[in-house]
């Protein structure tokens, strides 16, 4: 079994609409820059659906294997369990997490997005392997994001003693990701910091050299 709290230091979250070029190419550069763990993420506009959806997440799914970089699917149990991936990301207005725990075996992981206390205990009780928490910035890259809130939840969710893996989300780029892991975060997750990146490659190995690797 991995160190997920290691696993989770630069999470690389993607889909074909966060690209200006091949998602498969934007995935080899922020492999070969040093990203950690990779979401899969096919939503907005222009998302590929049904057989283009399964193809280019199998391509990319194999990149990660290749790599030994773990790969989890947003929201869609169905292509996740298809791909036998190693975990699956989900919302709160998405699937309950104890449903999507049940149905994905203790052996995946399961990452929850928290906004609140209550939030982070619900998914914990449920079975989240870890929390995403933001959006920490301000950010253009989810349409139905809530306000940003800094660092605050992660703050006080450390200062309650809970110790699950945390990875802060929402407009980190690698001038700010060093603040998110101080306020107690494992690691930062990025979309455009990398996909939209003249570079991806360097993009990604500026994050890890801010998040202390
Ligand atoms: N959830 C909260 S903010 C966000 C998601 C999926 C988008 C993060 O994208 P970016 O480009 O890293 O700000
Ligand atoms: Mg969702």
């Amino acid at each position: 079994m991995i160190n997920l709290r290691e696993a989770l230091k630069v999470y690389f979250i993607m889909g074909t609409a966060n690209c200006r070029k091949d998602p498969v190419e934007v995935l080899k550069e922020a492999i070969a820059g040093g990203i950690t763990f990779f979401q899969f993420r096919e939503k907005g506009e222009g998302a590929l659906i049904g057989e283009e959806k399964y193809a280019l997440a199998k391509k990319l799914q194999s990149l990660c294997k290749e790599h030994r970089i773990p790969f989890i699917v947003n929201d869609d149990l169905e292509l996740a369990i298809a791909l036998d991936a190693d975990g699956v990301h989900i919302g709160q207005e998405d699937e309950p997490a104890e449903t999507v725990r049940n149905q994905i075996g203790d052996n995946k992981i399961l990452g929850v997005s928290v906004h609140t206390p209550e939030e982070a205990e619900a998914a914990l009780s449920a079975g989240a392997d870890y929390f995403g928490i933001g959006p920490v910035y301000p950010t253009k890259t989810k349409a139905d994001a809530k306000p940003s809130r800094g660092t605050a939840l992660i703050e006080e969710l450390r200062s309650q003693g809970i110790a699950v893996p945390i990875v802060g989300i929402g407009g980190i780029t690698s001038e700010n990701a060093a603040t998110v892991v101080e306020a107690g975060a494992d690691g930062v997750s990025v979309i455009t910091a990398i996909s939209l990146a003249d570079s991806p490659h360097l993009a990604a190995k500026a994050l890890r050299k801010s998040v202390g690797e």
